[in-house]
């Protein structure tokens, strides 16, 4: 593991949150032990090797009995609020006041965010208008296996604009695809 790609500590101290919320405080010391860090204290502004974040994730999976897909679900929804309170209100508000605006800001959200952490390694985000009013969300990212999250954040989202929605994971870049393709429908 480790191909020397980091991602902020943010996304680390989200997870902590979650789980500290849902399953109590003694199960983050779990976690940390069973994902073998020596510190379970993470800094949101440093970066860390991308490993540490699967191993997370896997050592959740090992005390919650959930499996990856379902973790990643929960903490892609849980993304959207945890942002939204630590800071990055101002900025998730300035990205859109619809659920469709939102998702075609998403990478100026990013660029907007890298221009003051430049260590961030953004995915992208496009977004295509399809008939009968559904729209195709295309996800490229240079991570691997953080499909079920953005399936999450589209969950997430959906609570944030007070919207219904249905998604089809239409292409699967785990099962060969180019990239992931997310068809969504409001319902
Ligand atoms: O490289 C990174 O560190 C990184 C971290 C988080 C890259 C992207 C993201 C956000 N993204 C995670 C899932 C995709 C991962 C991938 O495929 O590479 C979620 C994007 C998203 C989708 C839908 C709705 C909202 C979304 O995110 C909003 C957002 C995105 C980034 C931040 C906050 C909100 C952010 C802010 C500051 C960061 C890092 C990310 O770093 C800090 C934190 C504290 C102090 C200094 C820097």
């Amino acid at each position: 593991m480790g191909r020397g790609r980091d991602m902020y500590g943010l996304v680390n101290t989200a997870i902590q949150q979650l789980i500290t919320e849902k399953f109590g405080d003694g199960s983050w010391e779990t976690v940390t032990e069973k994902a073998g860090i020596e510190d379970e204290i993470f800094v949101s502004m440093d970066p860390y090797d991308d490993s540490v974040t699967y191993a997370v994730v896997g050592a959740v999976c090992e005390v919650t009995g959930l499996n990856a897909e379902q973790v990643l679900e929960a903490f892609g929804e849980y993304w959207v609020l945890y942002t939204a309170e630590r800071g990055y209100g101002p900025i998730l508000q300035m990205a859109g006041k619809s659920f469709r605006e939102f998702l075609q800001n998403l990478d100026q959200l990013h660029t907007r965010v890298a221009s003051t952490f430049p260590e961030l390694v953004p995915p992208s985000f496009e977004l295509v208008d399809l008939k009968d009013q559904k729209m195709a969300l295309h996800y490229r990212s240079t991570r691997e296996g953080l499909a079920p999250m953005v399936r999450g954040l589209l969950i997430g989202l959906a609570h944030r604009f007070k919207i219904s929605i249905s998604i089809d994971h239409t292409e699967e870049k785990a099962k060969g695809a180019e990239h992931d393709v997310f068809v969504l429908t409001e319902t």
